[in-house]
Order: structure tokens, then sequence, then C-alpha cells
């Protein structure tokens, strides 16, 4: 199931490089992976709007990756919504860094059972689209990435690929 999964993943992956006509492949590979929290990370915000305002500003697809990179004393736990809506503290969460690759289309949430952290907004509900073709041709060209940077991008998310797969098997 996992490998078929994976194939279904990557045919998207194919189709969404056709259609960003074009675009090279590093380009649409890096367009797709997210840091959670961009500069803040995944942290204690400022306010508890911080990570739900982070996720309205853009959409995701299958096929995205999220990287969650957090120093100091913070965790990620793959919760339910009633979970996630009253911050409870699961027993069952990961350390950093974590690159979560979604399954499937469909909403997942997460939180920060440290302390208040949770309470005090460290909490993400992701919804994840499939792509959209009109929506995906419809988004303005993105500048081109260096082929140095993209690289980068691409080396670290293998380099983190163990974590995905412990993650998911968690998130099961
Ligand atoms: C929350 O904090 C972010 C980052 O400092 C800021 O951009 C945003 O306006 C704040 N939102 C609210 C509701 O205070
Ligand atoms: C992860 O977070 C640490 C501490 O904020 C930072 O030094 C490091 O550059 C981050 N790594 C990535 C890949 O964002
Ligand atoms: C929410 O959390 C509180 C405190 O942990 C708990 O007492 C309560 O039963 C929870 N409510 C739901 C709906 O899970
Ligand atoms: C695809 O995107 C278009 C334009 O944004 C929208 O009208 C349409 O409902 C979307 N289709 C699906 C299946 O989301
Ligand atoms: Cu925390």
């Amino acid at each position: 199931m996992g490998s078929r999964m994976n194939m279904i993943i990557g045919c998207l992956i194919v189709v969404v490089a056709l259609v960003l006509n074009g675009a090279s492949a590093a380009t649409v590979t890096s367009t797709g992976d997210y840091k959670v929290g961009d500069s803040l990370g995944w942290d204690v915000p400022p306010n508890t709007s911080y990570y739900s305002d982070w996720a309205s500003t853009q959409t995701f697809f299958l096929g995205d990756k999220f990287f969650f990179n957090w120093t100091g004393t913070h965790n990620l736990a793959g919760v339910s919504k009633a979970d996630y809506d009253n911050c409870t503290k699961v027993s069952s969460y990961i350390g950093s860094p974590v690159t979560f690759t979604p399954p499937s289309a469909g909403s997942y949430y997460f939180i920060c059972t440290v302390n208040d952290h949770c309470e005090r907004g460290q909490k993400l509900a992701l919804t994840i689209s499939t792509p959209n073709f009109t929506t995906v041709s419809e988004s303005p060209a993105e500048p081109p990435i260096s082929s140095a940077s993209s690289l980068t991008v691409g080396a670290l998310f293998a380099v983190l690929s163990t974590a995905a797969i412990s993650f998911q098997t968690y998130m099961i």
C-alpha cells in the first residue's frame, strides 16, 4: 500500500510538472516543500492565530512536503480534530526534525503537547487538496530558482526521509 501511494504521488508530481509548462522539475519540487511557520519554525508563536494564519495564506496539494523544525523543548503529535481543538495531551509524539508527507487529501492536525504550548497556539491544521489543474495553471509563474538552491532543498529532504517514514508509520 505504501509503495502504491508513492507511485500515485509520483504520478501526480509528474502531471503537475507537465502542467507547469516550461518549469523545471526542480522548481516544482521546491514549491511543494513548506517549512511550517516559516522563520519561526515550530515553536510557541507570538499569538494563537499564527499557525492558522500561516496555513490560510496558501493552498496545499497532495505531494507537498511539510518540514517541522525546532530546538528547545517541543514535540509534534498528529492528533484528531477533537484533540486539536481541545489541546489534548496525547502520549504519542516525535522529536525534531520531521518531514511530513500527507498520504492522501484531507485534513491533518498537529499539536505540541509540552506544557501549555498548544493552548498558546502551537497547533496546526493542514488541509490537503487534490491537485486542481485550473488552480495550478492560474497560479503566477514562479521566479526561476537556481539549481544550487533546488539541490540543497532536495538533499535536505532526502536526508530527512527516515524521519518522514517513521512519522507516517506513527500517523497510521
Ligand atoms: C500574530 O503574529 C504575527 C507575527 O508577529 C503577526 O504578523 C500577526 O499580525 C499577529 N496576529 C494577531 C491576530 O495579532
Ligand atoms: C532548524 O532550526 C534551527 C534553529 O532554529 C536552525 O538553526 C536551522 O537552520 C533550521 N534548519 C532548517 C533546515 O531550517
Ligand atoms: C478536553 O480536555 C480536558 C482537560 O484535559 C478534559 O477534561 C476534557 O474531557 C476534554 N474534552 C474533550 C471533548 O475531549
Ligand atoms: C478547481 O479550481 C477552480 C478554480 O479555482 C474551481 O472553480 C473548481 O471548483 C476547482 N475544482 C475542484 C475539484 O476543486
Ligand atoms: Cu512546544
